[in-house]
């Protein structure tokens, strides 16, 4: 039974469900919700949150993209290959998250008030991620294979750059991670897409 991704037009906490599915080549189907439909109101009243995303995987429904994360994580093995490895993910995993959430919270409710802050502080938070990714031989934030905090710190290595084009400059490792997994050739295929060139990353137009 295929997937159903239910979202808006735009990357944002949806990408990294897409990117997941698309570097394990899993088929999903979208369900593109556009910001009128939203705005109309019977779609946010049928969700459990009267949020998106929402996920089908056949008769389960699920609400709040960590947790679809992390459902579609299990399902294709990227929460790493034993115990110890799961808890660093999910560790990491967090880290990534509390990026995500500063860079949301920019976007949504400060950028333009705060934007050259944000950009002023932002390689004290890459800083500990190249020093992650430089100390961790396997060539991931855990272990020697992908895993769902690789995909959430790709995304947001990428959104970044869009911020600030120099953001990685002083980050050889995470340049060269970011590098190594857009050659991934799968996500090398969906990043050269028009699905995910064309998709803006954020719902109100500030990137
Ligand atoms: C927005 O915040 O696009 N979902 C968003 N917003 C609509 O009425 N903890 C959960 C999770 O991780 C958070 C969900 C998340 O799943 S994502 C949502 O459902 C709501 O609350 C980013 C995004 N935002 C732009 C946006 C689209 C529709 C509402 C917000 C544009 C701005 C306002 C209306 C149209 Fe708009």
């Amino acid at each position: 039974m295929a997937f159903v991704l239910t979202y808006f037009p735009v990357r944002g906490r949806a990408e990294s469900i897409r990117l997941m599915l698309k570097d394990q080549g899993k088929e999903f189907k979208e369900v593109p919700v556009t910001f009128d439909m939203w705005m109309e109101g019977t779609v946010k009243n049928s969700c459990l949150f009267g949020q998106l995303p929402k996920f089908e995987d056949g008769d389960l429904t699920l609400y709040q993209s960590n947790a679809i994360r992390r459902h579609v994580a299990k399902k294709l093995g990227l929460c790493g290959k034993n115990e110890k490895e799961a808890a660093l993910i999910d560790m990491m995993d967090e880290a990534v998250s509390d990026l995500l959430t500063k860079y949301v919270k920019l976007i949504y409710q400060e950028y333009d008030a705060k934007k050259a802050d944000y950009i002023k502080q932002l390689p004290c938070d890459l800083e500990r991620f190249e020093k992650i990714i430089a100390g961790n031989k396997g060539g991931f934030l855990v272990g020697s294979q992908i895993s769902i905090a690789d995909y959430g710190l790709l995304l947001q290595l990428l959104n970044h750059e869009v911020l600030c084009p120099s953001a990685l400059d002083k980050f050889p490792s995470l340049q060269a991670y970011k590098d190594r997994l857009s050659a991934r050739p799968n996500i090398k295929a969906y990043f050269q897409s028009d699905e995910f060139k064309n998709r803006p990353i954020n719902g109100n137009g500030k990137q």
